[in-house]
C-alpha cells in the first residue's frame, strides 16, 4: 500500500484510542504529538501539521460527544474529518469521451500514465487514441509506440518530426471519430517560456476538455509549486500524481497540491498500467487509516438492509452454512465486493479473522461470482448441501458440465470453506455479531461521514 509508514503510525494511535478506557486530555495530548510526528515524516508541510493537529486537540477537548456516539469514536471522527482537510476536495469527474492533454516536466510518469488512462478509457469501452505530442525527447515516439500497444490502444506520431503542433493537428483530424485522445506532450527541466508556448498553442489547437498535470509524488511538498506554477501558465483541471508508491513523501505532495485548490483526479501506484486509481480523497483517507471505506459502507450497508431482512444476517450465521447459503447470499447481494465492504467496515473487531482473509480472496470480481455460479449450476442439489462430499471424480464431472477446469471447481471450493470458517467465527463471538449488525444500522457511524466526501 502507499505511504506505509504514514499508515501505520496513524492507525496504531487509531487502535490505541480504540483500547484505551478512558478519553482524557492526556491521551489526546499524546495522540495528537503522535500525529504531528508522522505527517511530518510523510513530508506535510510544518504550519499545515501544526494547524490540522492544534484543531484536532482543541476540538477533542471542547466538543461534547454527540448523544450517539461515544469518546473514542468521536475522537476518531475528529481525527478522520481534520486528516481529510488537508487531502482537498474531489472533483466531480465522468468517465466520457474526451481529449485529455496530459503536462509535466522531465521523468514525471506522463507517458506512463497516458498508457495507464487509456487502459482506463478502453476498460471501460471506449476506442482511444494516443498522439504523440513529444517530439523533443529522443525514443518518446518509440516509447509511447509501445505503451499504447501493450494497453491496446491506438497509436498516432510522425516519426522525426519536430513540430509537436502538426502531429497534434494531424492525429486529431485522423482520429477524430475516436472517444478518448489522449495528447502526450514533452516535458522541460523547468517550466520555461518555450514549455508554455508549446502547451498553449497546442491548448489552443484542440481545446482539451482536460489538461492534466503530472508530478511525482517523490519530490514531495515542491509538488505543490509546481501544480500553482503550471496552473498560472496553462489551467490545468486536474493532477494526477504518480509514483506514489514509492515514496515516503507521498503525504507532501497530497497535500501540497490539494492547498493549491488543484483537484487531484488521479493517483499512480506502480509502474504497471493497471497501477492507477481514481482520486477520491475520503476513500483514499479511510483506507489509509484501515477504517474501511465509510462513505462506500453507508451506501453498502443501506443496500444491504434493503436486500436482506433484519435478521438475515442472524440466520446465515445459525443455521447449517453449505454452498446453497452461500450461494444465496451471493444471489441477494448480486455484487461480490460488497461482502468485503462490509467486512472492511469493522476495523478494529475483526482484525483477528481479517488475518485468515487475505486480499485475493476478496478480489473477487463480478467475473469470479459469475464463474461460481455457473459451476455451482452444474452440482447437484445433494453436492450443494453437502460440499465436503465433492472430491475426485465429482470434480471432473463439475468441471466438465460447467465448462471450466477442475482448478477452478477446487478454487470454489476452497473459497466456500474459508466464508464457512468466516461464519464460524462470526458465529462464535456474539460481541462481532452484534457489532455486525449495529453496524449495519448505522448506530456506530458517525451520521455525517457520508457526506464528507463527494
Ligand atoms: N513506481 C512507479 N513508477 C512510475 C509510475 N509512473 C511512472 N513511473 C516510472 O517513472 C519513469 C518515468 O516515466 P515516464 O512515463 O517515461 O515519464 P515522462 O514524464 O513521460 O518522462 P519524459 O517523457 O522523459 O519527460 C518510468 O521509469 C516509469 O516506469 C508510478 O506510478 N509508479
Ligand atoms: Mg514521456
Amino acid at each position: 500500500m502507499v505511504l506505509d509508514s504514514l499508515a501505520k503510525s496513524l492507525r496504531d494511535a487509531l487502535k490505541r484510542i480504540n483500547k484505551s478506557s478512558l478519553v482524557d486530555d492526556r491521551l489526546v495530548e499524546e495522540i495528537v504529538k503522535e500525529m504531528q510526528r508522522a505527517l511530518l515524516m510523510a513530508d506535510v508541510d510544518v504550519s499545515l501539521t501544526l494547524e490540522i493537529t492544534n484543531r484536532v486537540e482543541k476540538r477533542a477537548k471542547e466538543e461534547p460527544v454527540p448523544k450517539n456516539s461515544n469518546p473514542r469514536n468521536h475522537l476518531i471522527k475528529i481525527i478522520y474529518e481534520e486528516l481529510l482537510r488537508i487531502l482537498g476536495k474531489p472533483r466531480e469527474f465522468h468517465v466520457k469521451p474526451a481529449t485529455i492533454m496530459l503536462v509535466g516536466l522531465y521523468g514525471q510518469g506522463k507517458t506512463t500514465s497516458a498508457g495507464k488512462l487509456a487502459k482506463f478509457y478502453i476498460k471501460h469501452g471506449y476506442k482511444v487514441v494516443l498522439i504523440a505530442a513529444d517530439t523533443q525527447r529522443l525514443g518518446a515516439y518509440e516509447q509511447l509506440e509501445q505503451v499504447s500497444s501493450s494497453v491496446g490502444a491506438s497509436f498516432f506520431g510522425i516519426y522525426g518530426e519536430k513540430d509537436s503542433r502538426k502531429v497534434v493537428r494531424e492525429g486529431m483530424e485522423k482520429y477524430r471519430d475516436w472517444d478518448v485522445k489522449i495528447i502526450d506532450t514533452s516535458g522541460r527541466n523547468a517550466i520555461d517560456s518555450s514549455l508554455t508556448k508549446e502547451i498553449s498553442d497546442i491548448n489552443a489547437l484542440v481545446k482539451p476538455d482536460e489538461v492534466v498535470l503530472i508530478l511525482d509524488a517523490s519530490i514531495g511538498q515542491a509538488a505543490g509549486k509546481q501544480a500553482k506554477a503550471f496552473n498560472e501558465s496553462v489551467n490545468i483541471t486536474g493532477v494526477f500524481i504518480s509514483k506514489l508508491d514509492g515514496t515516503a513523501k507521498g503525504g507532501g505532495a497530497l497535500s501540497a497540491v490539494a492547498s493549491t485548490g488543484a483537484p487531484i483526479l488521479f493517483i499512480g501506484t506502480g509502474e504497471h498500467m493497471e497501477d492507477m486509481e481514481y482520486f477520491n480523497p475520503a476513500r483514499f483517507l479511510s483506507r489509509l487509516l484501515g477504517m474501511g471505506d465509510f462513505e462506500t459502507l453507508m451506501a453498502a450497508a443501506k443496500e444491504f438492509q434493503k436486500e436482506l431482512d433484519e435478521d438475515a444476517m442472524e440466520k446465515m450465521v445459525q443455521g447449517k452454512f453449505t454452498l446453497k447459503e452461500m450461494y444465496d447470499v451471493w444471489e441477494q447481494m448480486n455484487k461480490p465486493g460488497l461482502f468485503k465492504k462490509l467486512f472492511d467496515s469493522l476495523p478494529m473487531a475483526s482484525g483477528g479473522m481479517k488475518k485468515d482473509l487475505d486480499d485475493k480472496f476478496f478480489d473477487e470480481s463480478e467475473g469470479k461470482l459469475k464463474k461460481y455460479k455457473v459451476i455451482m449450476d452444474s452440482m447437484t442439489y445433494h453436492e450443494m448441501e453437502n460440499p465436503d462430499e465433492i472430491k475426485g471424480s465429482r470434480v471432473e464431472r463439475i468441471a466438465m458440465g460447467s465448462g471450466y477446469n477442475t482448478s477452478d471447481v477446487k478454487e470454489l471450493l476452497k473459497d466456500y470453506k474459508r466464508v464457512k470458517d468466516m461464519v464460524k467465527n462470526i458465529k462464535g463471538n456474539r460481541k462481532i455479531l452484534s457489532m455486525m449488525k449495529k453496524q449495519f444500522k448505522g448506530g456506530n457511524l458517525p451520521e455525517d461521514l457520508g457526506n464528507l466526501g463527494q
